[in-house]
């Protein structure tokens, strides 16, 4: 597959942006600035990246409490994320979703969400209602792997295959789940098998390379597209922070992070660019200043945001 110059920049920007939305995040959580839980994605951005190059916004995705990457990824707006972020009234959820529950139907985002596995059987009910239309949209389910041992992720891949959903699910495997290594809580090591379980293909690719989660991406997604059903892609990866901010991550061993951070995606795609003379490395600084300002504006957006008002509170909530 012809992977275009246009094509590997726009990679390139879209996981410096990324980086950058939660780099800003991690700061202003320390800073004691934003309420609730800040779970962050630096070091899966490839992911997230390579999937969504592929999709457009009649296709739909699902994410999890690591969401941040993706919604970036799929189109959500920087500065309705960060007032998300803050608790405003100007978030996508008008401040009261989170970090963790941010949505976009219009762009297809069916929503973050904090219950972990809650978005395979969301992803597969998206996909039958694509199926039911004769639409060629498909839906994407972004998964850890500690959400791959929920009973979720096996009804949903059961399901789809079954009913050939276009339905991909993307297992980020990071290695942990909390502090629970991947080694200690399955007896896989590579969670793509678990698809022949199910008679639908599976794959495991390096997630920290954009190029080749795009690829596989690709295929995975065209099948979908033609009525030839799911697929199960696992993309080895690494969480370079915490499960949460102010996780201390006592529980990695600091040659495993070393190694890790020896594979951060974006050097190594920096790296690629600079190789194939698509970029200079004043293009890349250029890319650089540019996001940060557009991160700096989105959270000034946030900042001169209204609080939401007292009597809002019961307003666009459900209770059971
Ligand atoms: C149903 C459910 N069980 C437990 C939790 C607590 N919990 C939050 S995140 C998490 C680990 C998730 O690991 P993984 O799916 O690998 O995603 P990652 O954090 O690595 O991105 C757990 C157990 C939860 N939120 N929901």
């Amino acid at each position: 597959m012809e992977i275009t110059k246009e094509k590997l920049l726009g990679f390139y920007k879209t996981m410096v942006t990324i980086r950058k939305f939660e780099e800003k995040a991690c700061e202003l959580f320390a800073a004691g600035k934003l309420p609730g839980f800040v779970h962050l994605y630096i070091g899966e951005e490839a992911v997230a990246t390579g999937v969504c190059a592929n999709l457009t916004d009649k296709d739909f995705i699902t994410s999890t409490h690591r969401g941040h990457g993706h919604l970036i990824a799929k189109g959500g707006k920087l500065d309705l994320m960060m007032a998300e972020l803050f608790g405003k009234a100007t978030g996508y959820c008008k401040g009261k979703g989170g970090s963790m529950h941010i949505a976009d139907v219009d762009l297809g985002i069916l929503g973050a969400n904090g219950i972990v596995g809650a978005g395979q059987p969301i992803a597969t009910g998206a996909a039958f209602a694509c199926k039911y239309k004769k639409s060629d949209a498909v839906a994407v389910c972004f998964h850890g792997d500690g959400a791959s041992n929920r009973g979720t992720f096996h009804e949903s891949l059961n399901m789809a295959a079954i009913f050939k959903l276009p339905v991909v699910f993307v297992c980020e495997n990071n290695m942990y789940g909390i502090s629970i290594s991947q080694k200690y809580h399955m007896n896989v090591s590579d969670i793509s098998d678990r698809a022949a379980a199910y008679g639908i293909p599976g794959v495991t690719v390096d997630g920290n390379d954009v190029v080749a989660v795009y690829e596989a991406a690709a295929e995975a997604i065209q099948r979908a597209r033609k009525g030839d059903g799911p697929s199960l892609i696992e993309c080895k990866t690494w969480r370079q922070k915490g499960h949460f901010e102010g996780d201390p991550q006592s529980y990695k061993k600091p040659e495993e992070q070393a190694e890790w951070l020896q594979k951060d995606p974006i050097p190594r795609l920096e790296k690629k660019l600079l190789e194939l003379k698509y970029a200079t490395k004043a293009d890349l600084d250029k890319i650089q200043g540019e996001t940060a300002q557009k991160i700096e504006a989105a959270v000034k957006f946030a900042q001169n945001s209204p609080d939401p008002s007292p009597e809002d509170v019961l307003t666009d909530v459900l209770a059971g």
